[in-house]
């Protein structure tokens, strides 16, 4: 047997007797499908809802359903009626699909992880007074866990919140905040960011949102005054900023740190363009 083939024998043989726990510890990729109970077996288990009442017959609606999304033997695992004329199911079985993780392009953080003692060292050196902040809810949105993870002092992920910056201002407007007023309030407070929060994505609301606010701000102010615009939420694509007329977006899994790390980079380094610097 050739040195190539004792090698690729020996992986095969390491993949088909590890534990699940060990598989983690291999390298992944590139070419991967999913694992469910053997390693390649391409289980995938997906949820969702049915506009009808829970029966037979939305049972094999439910199981069709999945085999057109490449899920095949699709098997029923859970079916539980939502009121009268829902019912919410799960599907568990193999897909044939396979992924290639050289294809991405990953969109690297383009700023670097400072300490609060360093944010608030830049800011002191650079800026020279306080960098204002100012966060909401626009819209319908009354989720403010995330913003509040942000901007509370108590924080997030072991990090705190941005109002524990000596040298950020910081005001959280709250819920349900409407666009008109989050714009007022960024004029009073003279604000250098404006963080704002869209968790509901129903009909593309923070879409629509978002557009509306960074018209709303772009009309207020005189080109090159408009406060650095944020928007964060767990449904947001990082890459589509410059579409949504906002300067950079947060998803899922943001911590403060990051946040008041991008403000630094954004605002307050010699080479910045910081609005009122
Ligand atoms: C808690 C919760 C509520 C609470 C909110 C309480 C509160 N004060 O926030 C209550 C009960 C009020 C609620 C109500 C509703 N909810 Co709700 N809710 C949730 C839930 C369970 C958790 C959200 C949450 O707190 N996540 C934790 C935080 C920390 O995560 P995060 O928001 O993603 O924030 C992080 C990042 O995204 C990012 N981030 C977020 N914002 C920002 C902003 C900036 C500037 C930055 C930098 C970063 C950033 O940083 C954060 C930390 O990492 C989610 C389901 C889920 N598991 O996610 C549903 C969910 C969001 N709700 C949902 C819905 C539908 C509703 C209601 C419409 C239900 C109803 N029919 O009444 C109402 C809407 C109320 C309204 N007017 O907005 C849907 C939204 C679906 C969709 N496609 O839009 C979800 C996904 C549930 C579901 N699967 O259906 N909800």
């Amino acid at each position: 047997m050739s040195a190539r083939r004792t090698d690729a024998h020996e992986a095969r043989r390491r993949r088909e007797n590890a534990l699940p726990g060990e598989l983690s510890l291999q390298e992944p990729g590139p070419i991967v499908r999913p694992y469910g109970d053997t390693t390649g077996d391409g289980m995938v288990q997906v949820s969702f809802t049915l506009p009808l009442p829970h029966d037979k017959r939305s049972e094999g609606a439910a199981v069709k359903l999945a085999m057109q999304m490449g899920i095949e033997p699709a098997l029923l695992v859970h079916a539980k009626a939502i009121g009268k004329h829902f019912t919410f199911f799960v599907v568990y079985g193999p897909v044939k699909h396979l992924v290639d993780i050289r294809e991405f392009q990953l969109v690297e953080r383009e700023y670097e992880l400072l300490s609060s003692k360093e944010v608030n060292a830049a800011i002191k050196k650079h800026l020279r007074r306080e960098l204002v902040v100012v966060g909401a809810c626009i819209g319908t949105d009354a989720h403010t866990v995330g913003i509040d993870a942000i901007l509370n002092i108590k924080g997030f992920a072991g990090e705190k919140g941005l109002e524990y910056y000596r040298e950020l201002d910081v005001h959280n407007l709250g819920a349900q905040v409407a666009i008109p007023d989050l714009v007022n309030a960024a004029v009073d407070l003279n604000a250098d960011a404006v963080l704002v929060s869209q968790v509901v994505t129903q009909k593309d609301a923070h879409i629509h949102n978002t557009k509306a606010m960074s018209a709303a701000f772009r009309e207020a102010f005189p080109a090159g005054k408009v406060p650095h615009l944020i928007v964060g939420g767990p449904r947001f694509e990082e890459g589509s900023a410059a579409a949504l007329g906002v300067d950079r977006i947060f998803g899922r899994g943001t911590t403060p740190g990051e946040v008041a790390s991008y403000l630094v980079h954004a605002l307050v380094q010699p080479t910045a363009k910081g609005k009122r610097s």
